[in-house]
């Protein structure tokens, strides 16, 4: 059985291979982009045991997406083809003075038509956590329908919920995600925001007062993600501020917050407290930004081992 079983939609991914305006770039990598399967595939460097639930297109795309992630060694056989809607697309664009935009073609994608019944109890049988993203419940009703079932679900099943919310401006209202976002944290077990996420959710960028709210209303472990000064962990008595591991400089952000989310889940799975699995969650999301694309800085243990010894931490 899987450990950690993670559902939402991966994309094919077109990363520029030019800095500039999308407009003029003629030359693109292709890869993948997709939030829960950046982490599940986290996890599997790590020597975890990780499944990925989604609906891709019966298309070559779909293919693609599929074997690349199964390739990384997560288990994907929960993973449908829908014949009627196509695989989700998405451009990244690189902008010389620091971050660009995404432009999605994901609207009636076949991950988009994701429901309940795709993600059946025995696909959670076993696992010890089920890690869900806020981009899922902003893709359609359907795909709402189905977060709110699976953390109910999880409850019954002794499956615990990790939650991030990965606010995504260009898919919905920011009325739209408090609405929907707060009740799915608030029945989560772990909840892995940003600052500027606690902003739109909760109205303060405190990471004291966002890891208070959410507890407050039901989540029982809040790690705020504060970047390049690390996390701040409250749960099972603890709320304290842990140091980043320092890289020199970032090459790609996005990804880090997945790398940051497996990193997290797999000091858990390894029995760790929530603060040293804080450390490795920060170590892992450093990783994450050194390189270009979400995944290719997903550490093994090794690596990881090598790069906190490096720090001057100890390695185990
Ligand atoms: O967290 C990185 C992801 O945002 C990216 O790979 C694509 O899942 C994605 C999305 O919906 O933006």
């Amino acid at each position: 059985d899987p450990a950690v079983v993670t559902v939402g939609e991966t994309m094919v991914l077109m990363n520029p291979k030019e800095t500039g305006p999308l407009q003029y770039v003629s030359s693109f990598g292709k890869r993948i982009g997709g939030a829960e399967s950046n982490v599940a595939i986290g996890l599997a460097r790590l020597d975890h045991a990780a499944a990925w639930v989604s609906r891709l297109g019966d298309d070559p795309h779909g293919r693609y997406v599929r074997d690349t992630i199964r390739g990384a060694g997560v288990d994907t056989r929960s993973v449908r083809f829908d014949p009627d809607a196509p695989t989700g697309l998405m451009f990244k664009e690189r902008r010389a003075t620091g971050e660009g935009g995404v432009l999605y073609y994901r609207h009636g994608s076949a991950a988009s038509r994701l429901e309940p019944g795709d993600v059946p109890d025995e696909a959670l049988a076993g696992a010890s956590y089920l890690h869900l993203t806020g981009i899922t419940p902003a893709l359609s009703d359907t795909c709402r329908d189905l977060c709110t079932d699976l953390v109910e679900r999880c409850t019954d099943l002794g499956v615990r919920v990790s939650f991030d919310p990965n606010l995504r401006f260009s898919l919905w209202s920011e009325s739209e995600m408090r609405e929907t976002l707060l009740p799915l944290a608030a029945a989560a077990d772990v909840v892995l925001p940003g600052l500027d996420e606690g902003e739109v959710l909760l109205g303060t960028d405190d990471p004291r007062e966002i890891a208070d709210e959410f507890r407050e209303r039901g989540a029982s472990e809040v790690v705020v993600k504060l970047g390049e000064d690390g996390a701040f962990v409250a749960a099972e008595g603890v709320a304290e501020r842990v140091p980043a591991v320092s890289v020199e400089r970032v090459v790609d952000p996005i990804g880090a917050g997945d790398g940051f989310a497996a990193g997290y889940l797999s000091g858990r799975l390894d029995g760790r407290p929530p603060v040293e699995a804080a450390e490795r969650a920060n170590a892992v999301g450093a990783l994450a930004t050194q390189v270009t694309g979400d995944i290719e800085g997903l550490p093994t243990r090794d690596e990881l081992a090598a790069f906190l010894a490096d720090d001057g931490r100890d390695v185990d």
